[in-house]
């Protein structure tokens, strides 16, 4: 029995499932082990400041002893040390063990992000990110695009390759512990999911200017079948944008292939495609 629990924890340590699930199991293991070593430290002291408290039968005058430490006298703790020796082992297990666990669950996050960038995945999707001043555009495989709502399908794996078309930014989602940095010229790439029907805010978490604190986005999950019709499937009359300014969305309620073309409104002119956006940028920093 005592094995099978013993599995069961160790199993439960194996990095694995979302980045959210693993950050919050990060977060319970050293809550749990934080609370232990607390309760036992100010235990063990409590007890010793009771156990040795002055209750008036103390004979200090009289004997002259109340066991202080001589100069040079190594502290043992009593019996012969093996306290001390017994506690900096157990500290040193505990916090070693912590460090190598805590690193492993990273390689694990790690290794995810550093999956080859392919425009299809076997089992999940991949999101070309842009940031630009002040927003967020996606590319999805079939080179549909949208701007500021990302398209994820549920309960599938998505990875992001993110970049910047001006200044630095900082592509995050809170919700599923996604963070990276958008560089202009480089690109990086890390992966979320799989994820849950819901929407979900994006921010950006470099200060890059005037709009950074409204540098926001939405994440929207919607069903598997649309997202492939929308924007994995070769581009057609029925999926594609329309010259780049018109930016199609899916019907978010509906599934498979008798859903409504929605149109999502043009922000309007100048600013609507990347090399308006550049020339625009260029025009505000080379006045
Ligand atoms: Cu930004």
């Amino acid at each position: 029995m005592q094995g099978g629990l013993l599995l069961q924890v160790a199993g439960q340590l194996e990095p694995d499932g979302t980045r959210a699930e693993l950050f919050g199991r990060i977060f319970e293991v050293f809550l749990i082990l934080g609370t232990v070593v607390g309760v036992v430290a100010v235990g063990y002291m409590l007890y010793n400041a009771y156990k040795y408290r002055d209750d008036g039968t103390t004979q200090v005058e009289e004997t002259g002893d109340v066991g202080r430490p001589t100069l040079g006298e190594l502290p043992e703790g009593g019996g012969h040390g093996r306290k001390l020796l017994l506690s900096f082992t157990l500290s040193a297990i505990i916090v070693i063990s912590l460090i190598l666990w805590t690193y492993w669950a990273l390689l694990y996050v790690e290794a995810g992000a550093a999956q080859p960038a392919e425009p299809e995945m076997e089992d999940g999707t991949t999101v070309e990110v842009t940031g630009y001043q002040f927003g967020w555009e996606f590319e999805y495989p079939n080179g549909n695009t949208t701007d500021g709502t990302m398209y994820v399908p549920e309960g599938e794996r998505v990875q992001i390759v993110v970049t910047s078309s001006d200044v630095m930014h900082n592509f995050g989602i809170p919700a599923f512990k996604t963070k990276t940095d958008a560089i202009p010229g480089q690109t990086t790439s890390t992966w979320f999911g799989p994820v849950e029907d819901g929407e979900y805010t994006i921010k950006c978490y470099e200060l890059c200017g005037a709009g950074h604190s409204y540098m926001t986005g939405t994440v929207e999950v919607i069903d598997p079948a649309e997202y492939e019709r929308m924007f994995v499937e070769p581009m057609n009359s029925t999926n594609s944008s329309d010259g780049g300014t018109e930016r199609v969305a899916p019907a978010t309620a509906a599934g498979g292939g008798s859903a409504p073309t929605v149109t999502l409104p043009t922000d309007g002119g100048a600013t609507t495609t990347p090399a308006a956006r550049t020339a625009t940028t260029e025009g505000v920093l080379r006045p």
